[in-house]
């Protein structure tokens, strides 16, 4: 991969942070959701870290991000603020959307995260549209759109596809099959095995990828940017990963799942216990600089609960500012 060689001990040493900052950010969240102090919906995306780390590793800041109601993976991997993520979930000021988006919709244009979004497939269309903006505009920026196997049964999402191929637009969608839409099973909603054949079927270059594999995730991705940024046109990564926690915070029992099937995931299919077990990461980093990744991680993570937790309300008189826009 001319672009993207084999990743230095730096970018090994990244990936780790983005994935362990995801899952201490969510292993938090879900002790704290029961306190009652977090409004809104909350969907934790434990489990699938290794997609968010591997695809965005291989972007810019200029580079755009869609993202799902899943999102808080693809926004710290984008590079947003932690503490100010945090605060947004929390709804307090200082949030990084003053408080008023909350969790489902948590956007950065500085960081060129365009948000997170309760619609299952919304953001596919405007991955579509960024990217048609940027051929446009003629730069090299690329659109990247996250999206669930559940939402890739939306019709957004087919037509998506149908767009991104006739005007061979600089996009790559990254389907996260985790497994489930809410309750309801792949096998009862996929019709087929993968979503990449429908891809295929548009004549854009899919590849199914193991999205506990962060490194596989990394050399799918970059080769679907390179050619996004080389003018050749959309691909599609169909990555499987499934999610440690329920569908959403505070009501899903998961009946739906087997008898220990979260337990085999923790103990066989952790992507950071995974990466730290590659041979590459063996040579290159030692056990403790991990621990010490951890250990920073850890301290981050609670000062942005505790600055959450001890903010304020945003202002009543900023209500309907940032709500209306005029062009
Ligand atoms: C258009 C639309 N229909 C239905 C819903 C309700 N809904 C929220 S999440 C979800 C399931 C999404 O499943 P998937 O895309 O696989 O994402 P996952 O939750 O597994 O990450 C549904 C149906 C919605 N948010 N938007
Ligand atoms: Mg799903």
């Amino acid at each position: 991969m001319p672009d993207h060689p084999r990743p230095d001990r730096a970018e090994l040493i990244d990936i780790y942070r983005t994935m362990r900052t995801i899952r201490e950010f969510e292993e938090r969240l879900h002790a704290e959701f029961p306190g009652g102090e977090i409004p809104g919906a909350v969907h934790l995306y434990a489990g699938q870290e290794a997609v968010a780390a591997g695809v965005c590793t291989v972007l810019t800041d200029e580079d755009y991000v869609a993202s799902t109601h899943r999102g808080h993976g693809h926004a710290i991997a984008k590079g947003c603020d932690v503490t100010a993520m945090m605060l947004e979930i929390y709804g307090k000021a200082g949030g990084l959307c003053d408080g008023k988006g909350g969790s489902m919709h948590i956007a950065d244009f500085d960081r060129g995260m365009l948000g997170a979004n309760g619609v299952a497939a919304g953001g596919v269309p405007l991955s579509c549209g960024s990217a048609l903006s940027a051929k446009v505009r003629g730069t090299d920026q690329v659109s990247v759109a996250f999206v669930g196997d559940g939402g890739a049964n939306q019709g957004a999402f087919a037509e998506s596809l149908v767009l991104a191929s006739v005007w061979q637009l600089p996009v790559v969608f990254v389907v996260e099959d985790n497994g489930y839409a809410q309750a309801t099973g792949t096998r009862f909603h996929l019709g087929g095995r993968d979503i990449a054949p429908r891809a295929e079927a548009l004549g854009i270059p899919a590849v199914v990828v193991d999205g506990y594999d962060v490194l596989a995730v990394r050399e799918a991705a970059a080769e679907a940017v390179l050619r996004a940024r080389s003018s050749e046109g959309p691909t599609l990564l169909d990555c499987k990963a499934h999610r440690f926690f329920g569908h959403m915070e505070g009501w899903d029992q998961q009946a739906y799942r087997a008898d220990g099937e979260v337990d085999r995931l923790v103990a066989e299919r952790d992507c950071l216990r995974l990466f730290a077990d590659t041979a590459i990461v063996r040579q290159t980093l030692t056990t403790a600089e991990l621990a010490d990744v951890d250990a920073a991680v850890r301290v981050l993570i609670d000062h942005a609960v505790d600055e959450s937790k001890s903010a304020k309300d945003p202002d009543i008189g900023e209500l309907l500012t940032d709500v209306y826009v005029t062009y």
